[in-house]
Parts: structure tokens; sequence; C-alpha cells
């Protein structure tokens, strides 16, 4: 099972490269580490589970924050409703890519925050709104998909972490609270 002990954290020059795109199909160990993704993620938003382990919870996990300079991430985005209902979004996406783009931006009123970040940074991160991804799942099956608002923002955060790009990269560092124009801030609970 995986925990925080498997999290690289900020300084570690893995987060920084760009990550090789991922061979189809998989190979066992990596549809494994795949498969061992996702359940951090689900582990990470059960209360009990994550309190034993100690797990922050997260919403998106991707193979360089474990070390693996691979192009795979796991995604488990829970329902925003108060019921029960199925996640917004929950797939292991191998060499996911922005096939398209809104103009229009988007971005946290909480900011972001990041596993492999052990400190609070202030200031909007602006994404785009929608996207558009392309991308295969564990069994080789391509997928293509329309995404808005926080799922898209949880897709784009991963996608950076496979080209070395960390959250912070993207705020504004003479002004983190400055906000683009035309830009809508999302509200947004954490942990
Ligand atoms: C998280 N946690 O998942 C953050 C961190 C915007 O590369 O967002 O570093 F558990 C991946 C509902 C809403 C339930 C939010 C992308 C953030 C990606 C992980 N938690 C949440 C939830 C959360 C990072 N990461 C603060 C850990
Ligand atoms: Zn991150």
């Amino acid at each position: 099972m995986l925990t925080m002990k498997n999290v690289i954290r900020e300084g570690h020059p893995t987060l920084r490269k760009v990550a090789e795109p991922v061979t189809l199909p998989l190979t066992n160990d990596e549809k494994e580490l795949a498969m061992e993704m996702l359940d951090f993620l689900k582990n990470s938003q059960d209360t009990d589970i994550a309190e034993k382990y100690e797990l922050r919870p997260g919403v998106g996990i991707a193979a360089p924050q474990l070390n693996v300079s691979k192009r795979m991430i796991a995604v488990h985005v829970p329902s925003d409703l108060p019921e029960d209902t199925a996640p917004q979004f929950s797939d292991i996406l191998i060499n996911p890519r922005i096939i398209s783009h809104s103009v229009k931006q988007t971005c946290l009123s909480e900011g972001e925050g990041c596993l492999s970040v052990d400190r609070e940074v202030q200031g909007y991160v602006p994404r785009n709104k929608r996207i558009r991804i392309e991308y295969f799942d564990t069994d080789g099956n391509k997928h293509n998909k329309r995404l808005k608002d926080f799922p898209s923002i949880v897709i784009q955060h991963e996608i950076d972490h496979l080209n070395g790009i960390m959250f912070f990269d993207r705020i504004d560092s003479d002004n983190p609270m400055a906000l683009p124009k035309d830009l809508e801030v999302l509200g947004y609970e954490e942990e």
C-alpha cells in the first residue's frame, strides 16, 4: 500500500524532469503501480484510513511524485453533492494530452496545494476552465473527454507534474493575489 513515505518532496530532481511516455501495453509492474496510485487516492479520502496511515487527502497523483518518471496519473474527484453519489471523475490516465482548451481561465479561491509540497503557498494558480483530453486507460483503450472546473484543474495540475512543472510556478510572483481579467474564481473546500 502506498503512503506519504512513497511521495517525494519539493527539491527532489525527479519532480523537475519531463516524464517518459509509457509504451503500450503496460507491463505488470506498471499496471500494479497504476492501481496503487488510484487506491492511494481512495484511501486518502476515507477518513478512517487516512487517519490511521496519516495520508493527506488527495484528488490526484502523478507517477513522478512516486519517483517514477513516466507519463501516468491517477485522478479521483469525489462528487460535490452531499449524498454518496458517483465520483465526478475517477480513472488512471496513461500518456494524457490536452488536445484543446478554452481561452477562459479559472482558479481555486483557496489556491492549490500539492502532496509533494509541505508548506502553504499563497496565490492564485490560473488554469484553463475547460479542456479536452486524450489518454489511454490501463487496458490500452483510448479515451477522449471534455472536462470543466475542478476536474479540469486537477488534470492540469497532474499533467504539469509530467512536465516538471509545480503549481507555484504559475503564481504571479510579483502579485500572488492578482487576478487576470476574465478569470472566474471557483469555490473550493480543502482537507
Ligand atoms: C491534491 N488535495 O489532491 C490536494 C493537496 C488541484 O499532484 O485537493 O499534489 F481530498 C497531485 C475534495 C477536494 C477532496 C479536494 C489539484 C490538487 C492536487 C495532489 N484534496 C485536495 C480532497 C481534496 C493535490 N497532488 C492539497 C494534497
Ligand atoms: Zn501535485
